[in-house]
């Protein structure tokens, strides 16, 4: 009744932004990204306790953020027992670094074991899917497809893996500009670009094709195809984001500065490209060679900086 599991975030290489469905979390573009070592969350479960309770980082959490997990149990079990979920992050929450996909993935995979089910991959990623769409990916490691699908009722609308993290040993550099909290998470985020931007159709009507481009430079180990076509997507969203209305503006000024430096860094030779996500962080894609230069170059618009390898699928430790 009691189980453990660890996952870790993913970045988009081609990103998700925007719904075709709220209720089942379905996506309006289909997406590609990298699964992380080195930041992780830890998630357990006791699976019929007293009273449903959840802890964060150590601290007693309700409202809207325990609303959204424990209705994510009740996805698993309609008429399940109360549970603790005691989840713990060795990473910044809620700053535009993904803590939301490792959550979910995590609280999947450590949900359903305490409640006795055995899924495979592909249903625990269904069930991810549905917590929060980016968490899907999570369940795999190193680079992963989610197909936007086009089933009504989602069931199509998973992740899968395209090549594991050994298949290409590339670096992320993130540059955290400002660890605070968003004041607009992705949800209310993607829906007000969707309602209001007029560069929101555009951005759909382009997503498939990039994240096939991106998808076979992955496969061709081809970094400035990869580069190019992530930046891009990223660029693209962002216009779709800045020109919502409230404007949608995540980045900082250590984002622009950081921007520059990627771009000289390419003008000397470097191939080091830039993405970032719903939050002012930096996040550059380099060869382990180059991660150094690239690290040094972001450092002096950065609170800190990491330097992150691909990473492994979600485990169960406990
Ligand atoms: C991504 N993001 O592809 C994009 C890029 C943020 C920008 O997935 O509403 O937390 O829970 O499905 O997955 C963040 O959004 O949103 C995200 P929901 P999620 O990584």
């Amino acid at each position: 009744m009691e189980a453990t599991a660890v996952a870790h975030p993913n970045i988009a290489l081609v990103k998700y932004w925007g719904k075709r469905d709220l209720p089942l979390n379905l996506p309006a573009v289909s997406s590609l990204s990298l699964t992380l070592s080195g930041f992780s969350t830890r998630t357990t479960v006791t699976w019929g306790a007293a009273d449903d309770r959840l802890t964060l980082d150590g601290q007693p959490i309700d409202g809207k953020e325990a609303a959204r997990v424990f209705r994510f149990l009740d996805r698993i079990d309609p008429s399940r027992p109360p549970a603790h979920v005691a989840s713990a992050n060795d990473f910044p929450r809620g700053a535009g670094l993904a803590s939301s996909a490792s959550g979910f993935a995590a609280l999947a995979l450590a949900a359903t074991t305490a409640a006795g089910r055995s899924l495979d991959r592909t249903e625990l990623s269904r069930l991810a899917r549905q917590g929060s769409g980016s968490a899907c990916r999570s369940l795999w490691g190193g680079y992963v497809r989610w197909d936007r699908g086009h089933d009504a009722d989602g069931f199509d609308s998973v992740g899968h893996p395209v090549a594991d993290a050994a298949h290409w040993d590339l670096r992320m550099v993130v540059a955290v500009v400002d660890s605070g909290r968003k004041k607009v998470g992705s949800t209310e985020g993607m829906e007000r670009s969707r309602t209001t931007s007029p560069y929101y159709d555009a951005w759909v009507d382009t997503a498939e094709a990039d994240v096939d481009e991106g998808t076979a430079a992955v496969r061709a180990r081809d970094l400035e195809r990869l580069g190019t076509v992530m930046e891009q997507s990223t660029l693209k969203m962002h216009a779709a984001m800045h020109t919502s209305w409230p404007p949608l503006l995540y980045w900082q000024p250590g984002t622009v500065a950081c921007l520059h430096a990627v771009h000289d860094l390419r003008s000397q030779g470097v191939s080091a490209w830039a993405t970032m996500d719903a939050g002012p962080q930096v996040k550059v894609l380099c060869t382990p060679d180059d991660a150094d230069a690239v690290r040094a170059a972001l450092l002096p618009h950065a609170e800190r900086v990491h330097v992150l390898a691909p990473g492994g699928p979600a485990e169960l430790v406990g």
